[in-house]
């Protein structure tokens, strides 16, 4: 693995307390961050082995503000290990703040942060729902938003908390029955239209049995009967994802062999849910910690009415 110089970790160390404090980052110190990041990501698994205690954060969608929230609740890095399962960016109004701060606390603590793919980290969905915008707006040109697309083909696609808790963005895939399925993906590429890769950031749980078509266009839905056997074949305990808005911030699903952690509290500023994370202790012991939302600032005081719908 690339390490950091010693004289580096300072630098990082600066780079997170301004990030932290909504500080601006000029654009030479995003492109050395991303390279940075790039080095480390590529030498990850597919299927990055993650050790407890660790905390498990689901979707934040550039909602900056509600991080720091979620930060005072769960602690910080390097006290806290998160693993973090994705969709940094889109929706909100803060996705360079909130992916920027995620990916230099991965730089600065490589061993006790964990970062994976979503299905909004691809060059075709940002495109849409306002990373690109953002990244134009505050920066004034795309370089900004190709150095973090490229970084997000580097990006594990799942992580496993002590070979027991699979955790993927959004599910299973038919293409996939074991864990080392996984691991044989070439995974240094945007996010297909289908296939494994697509189905890991886009599946989704259902309460029908067996695999169904995806109401959002990509990935499955995967019932019950496909969450046991995957648990049974690769002597998992749990699934543990993200990707669907649920209102209390978490949600079991399949008698609990599978559950949903949603982190961006009062989603797209309207959609009233409370968030939650995921402490997984020694004994891989789960628990949840729920948050509202930071009071509203800014822009997202105009922000009602937006996010017509929740597919994505
Ligand atoms: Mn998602």
């Amino acid at each position: 693995m690339t390490r950091l110089r010693a004289s580096e970790y300072g630098d990082y160390d600066a780079m997170v307390s301004a990030l932290l404090k909504h500080e601006f980052l000029p654009e030479e110190e995003v492109m050395t961050l991303c390279d940075r990041a790039r080095g480390l990501l590529a030498e990850e698994s597919n299927v990055q082995l993650v050790r407890a205690p660790v905390t498990v954060v689901g979707d934040i969608h550039g909602q900056f503000h509600d991080m720091m929230e979620m930060f005072k609740m769960g602690g910080l890095a390097p006290d806290t290990n998160y693993l973090f399962l994705g969709d940094y960016v889109d929706r909100g109004y803060y996705s360079v703040e909130t992916v920027t701060l995620v990916v230099a606390l991965k730089v600065r603590y490589p061993d006790r942060v964990t970062i994976i793919r979503g299905n909004h980290e691809s060059r075709q969905i940002t495109q849409v729902y306002g990373f690109y915008d953002e990244c134009m707006r505050k920066y004034g040109h795309a370089g900004i938003w190709k150095a973090f697309t490229d970084l997000f083909d580097f990006m594990p696609l799942s992580a496993v908390i002590e070979n027991k808790i699979f955790c993927p963005h959004g599910g299973l895939s038919p293409s996939i029955d074991t864990l080392d399925d996984v691991r044989k993906i070439d995974r240094f590429a945007e996010v297909p239209h289908e296939g494994p890769v697509c189905d890991l950031v886009w599946s989704d749980p259902d309460d029908r049995a067996g695999w169904g078509m995806s109401p959002r266009g990509a990935g499955y839905t995967f019932g019950q009967d496909i969450t046991e056997q995957f648990n049974h074949n690769n002597g998992l305990k749990l699934i543990a994802r993200a990707h669907q808005l649920v209102m209390e911030g978490y949600l079991w699903h399949h008698d609990q062999s599978l559950v949903t952690i949603f982190s961006a509290p009062n989603y797209c500023y309207r959609c009233g849910n409370q968030a939650s994370i995921m402490e997984v202790d020694d004994n891989l012991g789960t628990s949840f910690l729920q948050f509202d939302p930071a009071p509203r600032r800014g822009e997202e005081q105009q922000a009602a009415k937006r996010c017509p719908d929740y597919f994505l």
